[in-house]
């Protein structure tokens, strides 16, 4: 059976979740405790030596990073496909828009985490309206892309799955999407309906 070693609050790990999921395939999770350090023990760091989650198992092959991960599963389970399979431009800008998701969040989302994570009196307001405009900004950049588009690359794709989970963490960042942002707000509720993203906000606790 697959393997995921998963820390559920990892949005590489969620990316991969749902792609799991939408591929509807059986997998058993391995908690390894990032607030332990248990990513640089060294049977892990056998596994990654890189020392982060997630990493996937599937019988002989042992594949880390979540965009690798993903694309292994597509290979290898081909059905639902979240590549365009016959289209080399199409799946170009599925990869480019994937890796503007796992980069263009990132860093900022980190920060505005930490801000908010200090005790109330210590929270510096000017650096979390900063973060938060700069995520603002990424919206404007996603609102652009899906113009004519029911999905960021046309079609549902591996792109839409690598959004979905720093979308789900918008609320506790106290982001909100804009209401003149027509196109993100369509896509977040029809990638909501999905039943992959409703099982991880189950999974999650955040529905
Ligand atoms: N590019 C990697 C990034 C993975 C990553 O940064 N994972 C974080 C959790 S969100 C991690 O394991 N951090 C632990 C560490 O760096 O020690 C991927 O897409 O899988």
């Amino acid at each position: 059976m697959i393997k995921l070693y998963d820390f559920p609050q990892s949005p590489y790990c969620q990316k991969v979740r749902l792609v799991l999921a939408e591929k509807d395939l059986s997998y058993e999770k391995i908690f390894v405790d990032l607030m332990e350090n248990e990513q640089k023990a060294p049977e892990f760091l056998r596994l990654n030596p890189y020392g982060k989650v997630p990493v996937l198992v599937d019988e002989d092959e042992v594949i880390y990073d979540s965009t690798i991960i993903n694309e292994y599963l597509n290979d290898e389970y081909p059905h639902p496909p979240l590549l365009p399979p016959e289209d080399s431009g199409a799946r170009a800008r599925v990869r480019t828009l994937e890796d503007f998701a796992d980069n263009s969040f990132t860093a900022q989302g980190g920060l505005l985490t930490a801000e908010l994570r200090k005790p109330p009196e210590q929270v510096d307001q000017e650096r979390v309206q900063r973060y938060r405009a700069d995520l603002g900004r990424v919206l404007e950049f996603l609102e652009r892309n899906l113009e004519g588009k029911e999905y960021m690359s046309g079609t549902f794709s591996l792109a839409d799955l690598a959004l979905v989970p720093r979308l789900l963490q918008f609320p506790k960042l106290g982001v909100e999407i804009p209401s003149r942002l027509i196109n993100v707000l369509a896509w977040s509720e029809r990638v909501k309906r999905r039943p992959s993203v409703k099982q991880l906000q189950q999974d999650l606790g955040l529905v």
